[in-house]
């Protein structure tokens, strides 16, 4: 299987994410791809490949002019404010406010946020358009007649919705590939996500359509992040009724029962038909991931791949989120491995 990769990664580099209370250094950080690609070497995965460049009309396609605009502008217009830490939204249009974009950037940062802890910084707009490359190249690799492609997407994208970054997440990566395939010929694809979160970004862009099918295992939102999205009663609006399908899951979930819900979900997939799979790819579910609670273990990895494998579907791997650095890769690349036995 090929991989593509790009070290333009390393441009998201913040210094602090809001986490209890504090500021910490990011969860999200580059030694995480670095492990990634790491994992695939050592394992002799296929080769690994550059992204080409694409320009922004499929981001337009499945995210807002405006949002894609701000992003583009917000780390230089808070700079130019003279705020001397980085971009972080403090306040938002809460519940019978106006919803309407401010002039300031810190209306502006508000209005486009749906958490508080991702920061805007230096690097963070090239960054994504390196990532959404990335994800783009993969897709491409599927429509050239690959039947396996893993995008090594940094940073992640599975809670970018049409208008909001957080969650580590600004474009959403496996929507603007998923869209790309239906773009190029595709009729049906299906989205299978996995990280342990709730893939809400990904789900606000399909809710209303009968074309993606949208799957996601994850932590109950009672429990876990984003907890304002991801509930089993969410099953798509209008012509989308049908298509969107939630799995949440209890803290402390073993493969023996997280695995049920991959059952349930992939006989949904098959049932669809779809030309193309796109595997929102998390690994965030291991046992020692240190902001996560689901208990899979990393020959679970295999498995799973083995079984997302056995539909035959051609399949687009992006990566979404996995923090327990030293494991990320060895989960990651067992998933791909599972999936090309
Ligand atoms: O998949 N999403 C993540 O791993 C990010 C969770 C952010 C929690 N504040
Ligand atoms: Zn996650």
């Amino acid at each position: 299987m090929k991989t593509i990769y790009s070290e333009k990664h390393r441009l998201r580099d913040a210094k602090t994410e809001l986490y209890g209370g504090e500021l910490v250094k990011p969860f999200e950080r580059p030694s995480r791809a670095d492990m990634v690609i790491k994992a695939v070497r050592q394992s002799n995965l296929g080769e690994i490949k550059e992204p080409a460049s694409y320009t922004l009309d499929p981001v337009l396609a499945v995210h807002d002019a405006d949002f894609v605009s701000f992003l583009e502008a917000a780390w230089d217009e808070w700079r130019q404010v003279g705020y001397a830490g980085e971009a972080m939204a403090t306040v938002w249009p809460a519940r019978r406010m106006q919803c309407r974009v401010p002039r300031f950037i810190e209306g502006k940062i508000g209005y486009y946020a749906m958490a508080a802890e991702t920061t805007i910084t230096e690097g963070t707009w090239p960054a994504a358009l390196a990532s959404k490359d990335v994800a783009l190249t993969g897709a491409q690799g599927l429509l050239a007649g690959e039947h396996g492609v893993f995008s090594l997407c940094r940073p992640p994208g599975h809670h970018a919705a049409r208008d909001m970054f957080g969650g580590y997440c600004f474009l959403n990566n496996a929507a603007i590939g998923a869209q790309y395939l239906r773009d190029n010929g595709a009729e049906r694809v299906a989205i299978l996500d996995v990280d342990f979160h709730h893939g809400n970004g990904t789900q606000d862009i399909f809710y209303e359509r009968d074309d993606v099918l949208f799957c996601s295992l994850h932590g109950d939102p009672e429990d876990a992040f984003p907890h304002f999205l991801g509930y089993a009663d969410e099953t798509g609006l209008g012509a989308g009724m049908g298509y969107n399908r939630n799995y949440p899951m209890p803290p402390g979930t073993p493969f023996s029962k997280w695995g049920e819900s991959l059952s349930n979900a992939l006989e949904h997939i098959d049932g669809f038909a779809p030309q193309y799979l796109v595997v929102s790819l998390g690994v965030d579910t291991f046992e020692n991931d240190p902001i996560s609670f689901f208990k899979l273990t990393t020959p679970d990895y295999l498995t799973m791949g083995e079984m997302i494998g056995a539909l035959e579907i051609p399949t687009l791997f992006v990566l979404e989120g996995g923090y327990d650095i030293d494991e990320v890769g060895i989960n990651a690349v067992n998933v791909l491995k599972g999936y090309e036995s």
